[in-house]
C-alpha cells in the first residue's frame, strides 16, 4: 500500500478574521471552530496552525497608502518584488489586521490549540503580501520562508488537509503551494469561510488546475 502520512494545516483562525470584533471579519468565521476541534482530535501525523502576523506598517494595509487608492477592500495596488524590481504583483488593500501584539492577532480562544504541534507565523515582512503559509508570493529568497514545507517534508508527510480562513485568500494560496510542494492536498470545505463567497468558483478552478481536491468533512480520507 502507498504510504499515507496526513498533516492538518489550520489557517489563520484569528480574532481579526472573525465576528464580532474582527477588523476583517469573515462571515461565519467563528462557526467552523467545532469542526476544527473535531479534526484536531484525530491522529494527523502533524497538526499546524498558522497566524497572519503583520507589522503595523504592512504594505497590505490601506491605512499605509495615500488617497484615493487607500480604500480597504476596494483599492488594489502594485507591489514590487524587493529583490527584482521589474517583477510586480497586483494586490488588494485591507483594513489593518493581525498586527503583532494585538488582540486581533490572537488565535480564537475556543480553538483547541493544545492539540496543535506547531504554530507558523507569516506576513511579517512589511514589503510583501503573503497569503500562503509556505512562502512569499514571489518565492523571494530575501523574505524568510515560513519553514512549513521543510517541517512537513522532514516529518515524511504525504497528504496535507487544509482548513481555516479565509477560503478565497490564505486557505487558497496555502493549498495551492502545498500541492506545488508535492503533497496530495485536500481542502475541507465546511471547515472554511470566504471573504467573498462569489469568488469561490474561481478558487475551485485554480484547485482543479493544481490537482487540489475539495472534500466534505465526512470524506473517506478523513477517517483516520
Ligand atoms: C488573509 C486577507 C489579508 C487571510 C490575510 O488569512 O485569508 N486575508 N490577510
Ligand atoms: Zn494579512
Amino acid at each position: 500500500m502507498a504510504s499515507f502520512k496526513p498533516a492538518l494545516v489550520i489557517v489563520d483562525v484569528q480574532e481579526d478574521f472573525c465576528p464580532p470584533n474582527g477588523s476583517l471579519a469573515v462571515q461565519g468565521g467563528r462557526d467552523i471552530v467545532p469542526l476544527l476541534n473535531d479534526l484536531l482530535d484525530r491522529p494527523f501525523a502533524i497538526k499546524v496552525a498558522t497566524k497572519d502576523f503583520h507589522p503595523h506598517d504592512h504594505i497590505s494595509f490601506a491605512s499605509n497608502h495615500e488617497a484615493p487608492n487607500n480604500k480597504p477592500f476596494e483599492s488594489f495596488i502594485t507591489i514590487r518584488n524587493p529583490l527584482n524590481l521589474s517583477e510586480t504583483q497586483e494586490t488588494r488593500l485591507w483594513p489593518d489586521h493581525c498586527v503583532q501584539g494585538t488582540k486581533g492577532s490572537e488565535l480564537l480562544p475556543e480553538l483547541n490549540v493544545e492539540k496543535v504541534h506547531k504554530i507558523v507565523e507569516k506576513g511579517q515582512d512589511k514589503r510583501v503580501e503573503m497569503y500562503s503559509a509556505f512562502a512569499d508570493p514571489f518565492k523571494n529568497p530575501c523574505v524568510d520562508k515560513s519553514g512549513l514545507a521543510d517541517l512537513l517534508h522532514e516529518e515524511g508527510v504525504t497528504d496535507v488537509f487544509v482548513a481555516g480562513l479565509a477560503a478565497d485568500y490564505c486557505v487558497r494560496y496555502t493549498a495551492l503551494d502545498a500541492a506545488k510542494e508535492g503533497f496530495k492536498t485536500r481542502v475541507i470545505e465546511e471547515a472554511t469561510r470566504a471573504v467573498d463567497p462569489s469568488a469561490m468558483d474561481e478558487v475551485h478552478r485554480d484547485y482543479e488546475e493544481a490537482g487540489v481536491a475539495v472534500i466534505g468533512k465526512d470524506d473517506e480520507s478523513l477517517k483516520l
